[in-house]
Formats: structure tokens, C-alpha cells, sequence
């Protein structure tokens, strides 16, 4: 033994060892929220916290360890909310300092929710992101889709003819760009700013537009409704998807240059824009009115279309490889996008809609990409001056199955996370993070704190408390995720990944192990199933509509505990639309036709003109009568 290790050896000798582990959000912890972490073989002990000077300020002794399945170990949940003086802290267990510096700030949560926000302009499509605002990760434009051909499945002629529709962000780790993907996606950020438009107002996202007069938040959006507008079809159809045919190459966005096109068009993307739209219409009406005016206009023109053709549902063309998105539940969409009709028209023919669709207290479902009840829920729950009684309490009912049984799931919970086994699967932090939707819902209709804190449990799961002890922001935290399947990340030669991208998490079916040719899934617990490997698109791919839930669940904590505001109703937009011709309820009186039919709108009166087979034509309003 030499002296440096003889040295090394007696001290080890003389200090207590434990054994514990400690799992913790790696970022921080919000001065008035809850403050957990999860301990591993420490029950019985004195957990100690332990000013920047060493002085210890808190002692905690772990309770008894309990079980959290997904992680397939127990652990005690050690609580030490009461240590609420900003700073840093670290842990002891007797003489061993364990686990990450414990960060306590008023703001803990605002630089995450500016980085989940800012990756939405890191994910532009079609402009050049200048060192000012996006610092070493600048790049040149990428697909200005300027020119973009329409793929026979629009049912246009596929000949030279072409489209504009630049703009949007693109999905996730691929350069494609969806309308079904960014309603769900659109909805959750305008919602964030909804919600908390005291704290968005002001908050500074360092993009281009920033001090333009419009919160930034909203401009952000803005890039990605200006593409969605582009994406109506004349007759009032919205096309499923802008890409090219099969996925680029691991390379960045300029050097892809592969013809792109708007391939299908069918009711899943048609109802997601029209209910995007309709909440668009009202939030921006402030800022302008021309443009809300026209969202307005496009959300009926969508929702007749959807309505005249039920059956075109979109399926994936044969010589196209790119996302699907198929198989959305399409009556959650149709309430959805009435509710929001309704909301900025106060139209009968809406909330006849809502009824004669039979809002009820179906069984409610955590909503995701193909499936949108909660997504009205959440807007009739929160608009009681303006929905029936009856169906705001629906609403309630709906979000509190939800809420209830999340929070139950938290009892006798080691590492209090409201997540089971069936929740990891493609996209399993999307499950995390729209459960925290659900759970600050609960909270704005209750004020009743043990729903956020079970949705604080949920970032924290997210931030490194998961028995990966990993970080699953880029990033942000001690151990975060590195190699996410992002394009840009791996071609961009920066080693570490653009930051504030939410990684889509564990995901026990591994459905990418033949192509990661490992199969990270087999003999570990789900919450372990996770590949940090740019291979791993089914464990380790970020997307717009992950992203979105997690600003959603951090931006509103943030707000709520910094301003101690939340949804105001009173502060909501007085702009309605009672100019827009609506549509019945019913089926309208003319067969519906694909083919020979266009929509024309003049000023605010938009007709039906219908070809006949011997080239005559008629013209119908939207109820189905004809005009002449
Ligand atoms: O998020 C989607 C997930 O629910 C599906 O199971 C999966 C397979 O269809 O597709 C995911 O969405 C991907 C989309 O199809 C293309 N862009 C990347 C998306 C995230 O992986």
C-alpha cells in the first residue's frame, strides 16, 4: 500500500458508510412547494440537510420504505417541505454525503419552463436561428416548403402543382410536420397562457420577436399557426401532413433537400385544426384581430368540411414512410372542437353539438394525440359563465376520475409517483406530464393542494427522482439526457444536445430494439426500460407534444406559486364571433360529395357550390338549403 491510499484507507475507516441511494430532481425545488426525495436503504436513519456552510438545518428520519412498482425496488419518501429558505443544500446520512446539491429558489421552475418553452424555436422550420437567440446551437434555414408538391392522396392533381405552407415546427426527432400532433400540441400552450397570463405576459423567450408588443409566448405559437392556416385545403379540409416521403438521414435540416409533400387529407386533421383555431381565434384577438378573424373563419369552413365527410379518415399511402398518426378517436375530437366553438360564438348549434354528441361522463381517458375529451373537458370546466350547468359538471366529473385516482395511486408510494406499470410505453413522459395537466386542472377548480402536490411529484419524477437517477430534460440537472433521436442534436457535432427537450422516456415495449439491436426492456423494471442512445426513437426521441404538456405542468406550477394566480375568468378575452355562419347539427341535407364540391367564402358568408356530373352547379348555406 502506498501513502496516498494508506492515507485514503483510514479515512474511510473512521466515517460512517450507508448504503442508501438517494433519487431527486436534479434542478430545484420551488421555495413554497412540496420537497421530496426518495430514499433507497435508509429507513430508520437520519436523513440531514446541511447548509452552503455545512451547518445542519434539517433532520429527517426516513420512514419505513415502501414499494413503487415501476421502479421495482421500495424506498422511504423522505419530506422536507418545511426547509423553505432559498439556497443550496447538501444531503447526509451519518458522515456520507449522498445524492445531488438540493436546489431551494422561488424561481426553481422559471428556467425550465423558458427552456421547454425555447425548444419550440429551436424546432422552427424554414428560418436561419441566429447566435442572438440560439447561441452555439445557430443554424442555417431548413425547409422553407415554399414549394411543396401535393401527394395523390390529397386527391389533387399530382401533376407540377404546388403548395405553400413554410413555417411550424418540426415534430420531434424527424423534420416531419403534422396537424393532428400540433393540435393537441397548440392547444396545451395556448392553454398555458390562458391560464396564467399575469406571469406569461412578461416572461422572455430571447426569440426574434421578443419586445414586439406581443408576449412571447404567443409569437411563438404564432410559427406554428401561420403553417397550420397554410395547411387548409380551398374546400375547407386540412391536409394530414407535411413531409417528405420516407425520413431524412441523422443530418441537419438545410442539408435535406428531398421534395416534400402534403400527403392525405381526412377528419383527424381537419377536427384538431378546427378546435385549434377556434381557441386561437379568441386568445389572440388582442393582439390581432384580422388574424384571430380569419382563425375564426377557418375553424367553421374545417368543421363543416368534417362534418360532410365523416368517413375520410386518413390512411398511410403506400410509398409513404414518415409518421401515421392515424386512428384518433374522432368523437372526442368533434366535442372538442364544438366546445370551442361554442366558447367564442355562443352559438346554440354548438352546444346543441356538444349534447347531441352525448357529452357525458364516458369514461374518462388521459388525452394524448388521439384522444382529446379531456381537452374539452378542460375548457368547460374552466368556462362555468359560459357552458350549461350540466355540462360543466360533466367536465368536473371527468377531470376528477382522472385526478382522484392519481393521487390515490400515491399512497404507500416509495418514490411518490403517480405513474403504474401501464403507463410506460412510446412516450411514457408524455403520460407524466399530461397526468400533471389533469392534476393542475383539479388544482384550479379546488385550490386543494394535494393535487399539485401530486403533480409536483410528477416533475420531480421527471427531473431525476426515478430510479434511472436521470434527468430527462436536456440539459438541465446533474445526469441528463445526452444522446436523445433528435436530427439535429446528432448532426449539429455540439456534444451535448439542444437543451430544454423533454426525452420521450422509458418504454417497456422497446419497440426499437431490433433497430438498437439491444433490447434494453428485458429483465428490468419499466421505469428502467430506457436506452439514453440516439438509436432508441422509442425510448429516447423528443416531440412538440411531450414538450408541451411539460411547459404546460412547470410554467403553471411556477405561476402559481411565484404569483398565487390562477385561471381568472374575468380576465378572459371578450371577442366573439357571432358573425360566422354555423352549421347544424345534423347531417346537412345534400349527400356529401369529395369530389365537385368547393366552399366559397365572401366576407363573412361562406356557400357551397356543388358540381353536377353534366358540369351544373348548385349552391347551398351550410345548414344544407339551397340557395339557387
Ligand atoms: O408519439 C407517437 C406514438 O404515440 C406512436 O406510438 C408512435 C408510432 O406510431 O409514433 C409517435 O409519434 C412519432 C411520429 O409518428 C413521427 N414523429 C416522431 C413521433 C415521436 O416518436
Amino acid at each position: 500500500m502506498n501513502f496516498k491510499n494508506f492515507i485514503v484507507a483510514s479515512a474511510c475507516a473512521a466515517v460512517t458508510v450507508s448504503a442508501a441511494t438517494v433519487y431527486q430532481n436534479q434542478v430545484g425545488f420551488l421555495t413554497g412547494g412540496l420537497k421530496q426525495i426518495a430514499v433507497v436503504d435508509a429507513a430508520g436513519e437520519d436523513v440531514i440537510f446541511k447548509d452552503a456552510e455545512g451547518n445542519a438545518v434539517l433532520t429527517v428520519t426516513a420512514p419505513e420504505a415502501q414499494p413503487w412498482e415501476p421502479a421495482g425496488k421500495s424506498a422511504s419518501l423522505v419530506d422536507f417541505t418545511e426547509l423553505n429558505v432559498p439556497g443550496t443544500y447538501s444531503i447526509f446520512i451519518g458522515d456520507e454525503e449522498v445524492g445531488h446539491p438540493v436546489i431551494i429558489d422561488d424561481n426553481a421552475y422559471e428556467g425550465i419552463t423558458k427552456g421547454a418553452l425555447k425548444f419550440f424555436y429551436f424546432q422552427r422550420a424554414s428560418t436561419a436561428l441566429e447566435e442572438e437567440y440560439a447561441g452555439i446551437y445557430a443554424r442555417a434555414a431548413g425547409h422553407p416548403d415554399t414549394s411543396v408538391k401535393y401527394h395523390a392522396s390529397t386527391g389533387h392533381e399530382t401533376t407540377d402543382s404546388t403548395i405553400s405552407a413554410p413555417k411550424g415546427w418540426y415534430d420531434a426527432g424527424d423534420y416531419g410536420k403534422y396537424i393532428v400532433n400540433s393540435g393537441i400540441t397548440t392547444y396545451t400552450l395556448l392553454q398555458l397562457y390562458q391560464q396564467n397570463k399575469a406571469y406569461f405576459d412578461t416572461l422572455n423567450l430571447n426569440i426574434p420577436e421578443s419586445g414586439n408588443d406581443v408576449p412571447d409566448i404567443l409569437d411563438e405559437i404564432r410559427w406554428n399557426l401561420d403553417w397550420m392556416a397554410a395547411m387548409q385545403d380551398t374546400d375547407g379540409g386540412v391536409f394530414h401532413k407535411l413531409t417528405t416521403k420516407q425520413f431524412a438521414g441523422m443530418v441537419m435540416p438545410e442539408k435535406t433537400t428531398t421534395q416534400r409533400f402534403v400527403i392525405g387529407k381526412g377528419v383527424e386533421a381537419t377536427w384538431n385544426f378546427a378546435a385549434v383555431m377556434a381557441l386561437a381565434a379568441d386568445i389572440y384577438s388582442p393582439y390581432d384581430s384580422a388574424f384571430a378573424s380569419s382563425c375564426a373563419k377557418a375553424a367553421v369552413k374545417a368543421r363543416w368540411w368534417a362534418y360532410t365527410h365523416p368517413s375520410a379518415a386518413f390512411e398511410q399511402p403506400k410509398d409513404v414512410g414518415t409518421g401515421t398518426y392515424t386512428g384518433s378517436i374522432t368523437w372526442t375530437l368533434k366535442l372538442w372542437t364544438n366546445a370551442e366553438l361554442y366558447r367564442i360564438t355562443g352559438d346554440k348549434v354548438f352546444s346543441d353539438s356538444l349534447h347531441t354528441l352525448k357529452y357525458t361522463r364516458k369514461k374518462a381517458t388521459l388525452q394524448s394525440w388521439s384522444n382529446s375529451l379531456m381537452l374539452e373537458a378542460f375548457t368547460i370546466a374552466t368556462n362555468p359563465e359560459v357552458f350549461d350547468e350540466a355540462d360543466v359538471d360533466t367536465a368536473k366529473a371527468l377531470i376528477f376520475t382522472l385526478a382522484d385516482a392519481y393521487v390515490a395511486s400515491l399512497e404507500k408510494n416509495g418514490f411518490g409517483v403517480a405513474m403504474t406499470n401501464n403507463d410506460f410505453y412510446w412516450g411514457s413522459n408524455s403520460m407524466a406530464a399530461n397526468k400533471g395537466m389533469v392534476l393542475i386542472h383539479a388544482y384550479i377548480l379546488t385550490k386543494e393542494d394535494k393535487y399539485l402536490n401530486a403533480a409536483i411529484g410528477l416533475v420531480d419524477y421527471m427531473l431525476g427522482r426515478n430510479p434511472l437517477d436521470k434527468s430527462y430534460l436536456t440539459g438541465f440537472g446533474v445526469n441528463p439526457v445526452m444522446n436523445p433521436h433528435h436530427r439535429i442534436s446528432q448532426a449539429d457535432g455540439i456534444e451535448a444536445p439542444v437543451p430544454g427537450m423533454l426525452s420521450g422516456g422509458p418504454n417497456a415495449t422497446a419497440n426499437d430494439a431490433g433497430t438498437c439491436k439491444q433490447d434494453y426492456a428485458k429483465g428490468k423494471p419499466p421505469a428502467e426500460a430506457y436506452y439514453d442512445n440516439a438509436c432508441s426513437f422509442a425510448s429516447n426521441e423528443v416531440a412538440i407534444n411531450w414538450n408541451a404538456p411539460f411547459a404546460y405542468l412547470v410554467g403553471s406550477i411556477q405561476a402559481i406559486l411565484s404569483t398565487g394566480k390562477t385561471y381568472d375568468t374575468s380576465s378572459k378575452s371578450k371577442a366573439t364571433y357571432n358573425d360566422l355562419e354555423s352549421i347544424p347539427a345534423k347531417k346537412p341535407l345534400f349527400k356529401p360529395a369529395a369530389a365537385g364540391n368547393r366552399l366559397i367564402v365572401k366576407g363573412n358568408s361562406i356557400r357551397l357550390e356543388r358540381t353536377a356530373a353534366d358540369g351544373t352547379k348548385k349552391y347551398f348555406d351550410l345548414r344544407g338549403k339551397t340557395i339557387r
